[in-house]
């Protein structure tokens, strides 16, 4: 009976000595808290202020806090796209997939493009991979195509093909992007050796060339390769099932886009991971860049990796001493176009509609005239269906105004 009685009191007691330690760490909290907002309120304009709408400085709310901070700039990086059908062999195409053209580029007043191409549905991975097509990406090549005015195309032949039995690249070569620098053209690509299964690594390739015509020299081993310090758990083909998820880039390294930038060779692509998560932006994407001293190579993965934390196929171009990125598809910064001054620390520049997928920008535009000036037309591709892709016009604009219906465009 006493001991209860004395476990009564010792509860009792201990209840009041928590609610006090608790009161006395929320008056705590609430001075830091007020000392952190009035130190940071010396730095609030009255400018800020007003051009945010915010109410109290004293009150500010997380959203407020963030508009705060974020940078000072204006809508030159903000627009809209509007996308078209081309003429010639680039039209759709039943039957044939025509998928992520590279960039445009124009050699002698002639634009060229180069892209993936291959026949016949798409199976799966339930059948025998062996013989089936598992994506509509698998048992690709490369094409290129040539067109006066950017809108009908005339298809000129294979490129570069995938290799032969037990090369790295037997499968698949696909997604490829051009750089033509000093009088040489590089193809950057997608490899896949067989079986195509769903934890089968890709690589990437290259081959170069001394006309966009080619002949193309393909280089022997791939130039990246993803990083190998992810464990997968068990055997079953399964690409979420992990020990240890390894870097971002451990399962897949996409979406190469070769740059001549700062006197070196900047090779961005896209990261698959092993065990791949979706988060609160979906997909677990994001993108890295490797370096090299010539254009062959060797590529040296940035110690900065991974230099988005969203995004999907690669999208970028010089501007202003640095690169611009258009995020597109995956994570919580989609949509926007971001900027970094040396390549590799971008923030974000603007919040966009929704912008063509898999873009190929027009590298025969003057960049530098705008933050949207790369933007003013290019390719990008569209699904007609889940088995047959083809390649399309993009253009861009920059957007100042807002209009709601009904309201009158003249003001
Ligand atoms: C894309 C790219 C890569 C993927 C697939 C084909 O658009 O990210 O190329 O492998 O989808």
């Amino acid at each position: 009976m006493k001991t209860n009685e004395k476990q009564g009191n010792n509860s009792i007691f201990f209840r009041v000595w928590m609610a006090l330690i608790c009161v006395v760490f929320i008056m705590g909290c609430e001075t830091t808290s007020n000392q952190q907002n009035y130190e940071s309120m010396q730095e609030i304009s009255d400018e800020d202020l007003d051009r945010l709408g915010i109410t109290n400085k004293d009150k500010l709310s997380a959203a407020s806090k963030r508009a705060l901070a974020w940078p000072k700039i204006g809508n030159e990086w903000f627009g809209e796209f509007q996308v078209f059908d081309l003429k010639g062999d680039l039209a759709y195409e039943e039957g044939v997939v025509r998928r992520d053209p590279s960039a445009i580029v124009q050699v002698d007043g002639k634009y060229f493009v180069w892209y993936s191409k291959s026949v016949g549905t798409t199976d799966g991975f339930a059948g025998n991979i062996e013989k089936d097509k598992v994506f509509p990406w698998d048992r690709c090549d490369i094409w290129y195509a040539t067109s006066e005015d950017g809108w009908t195309w005339k298809e000129e032949g294979m490129a570069v093909g995938r290799g032969p039995k037990g090369a790295y690249d037997d499968r698949s070569v696909f997604t490829t992007e051009i750089l033509a620098h000093e009088g040489k053209y590089y193809l950057t690509y997608q490899t896949v050796k067989s079986p195509y299964n769903v934890r089968v690594k890709n690589q990437v390739g290259l081959a170069w060339a001394d006309s966009p015509h080619g002949p193309w020299t393909k280089s022997e081993e791939p130039i990246l390769s993803p990083a190998d310090n992810g464990v997968w758990e068990g055997e079953e083909d399964n690409r979420f099932r992990v020990v240890k998820k390894g870097d971002f880039d451990s399962h897949k390294v996409h979406d190469p886009c070769l740059l001549a930038y700062d006197g070196k060779y900047y090779l961005y692509y896209k990261g698959e991971q092993m065990g791949e998560e979706i988060t609160f932006g979906g997909r677990q994407i994001r993108h890295g860049v490797a370096i090299a001293d010539n254009p062959l190579g060797p590529y040296v993965k940035s110690d900065y990796n991974p230099i988005s934390n969203s995004g999907h196929e690669i999208c970028v171009w010089p501007y202003n001493g640095g690169i611009a990125s258009l995020i597109t598809t995956d994570g919580p910064e989609k949509n926007t176009i971001q900027w970094s001054p040396d390549g590799i620390n971008f923030e974000i520049m603007s919040v966009i509609k929704g912008a063509p997928h898999a873009i190929g920008l027009n590298r025969s535009l003057d960049t530098e005239a705008a933050p949207f000036g790369a933007l003013e037309w290019g390719l990008t591709h569209q699904y007609k269906t889940y088995n047959y892709q083809y390649i399309r016009r993009f253009h861009g604009k920059r957007r100042t105004t807002h209009v709601a219906k009904g309201e009158s465009a003249s003001r």
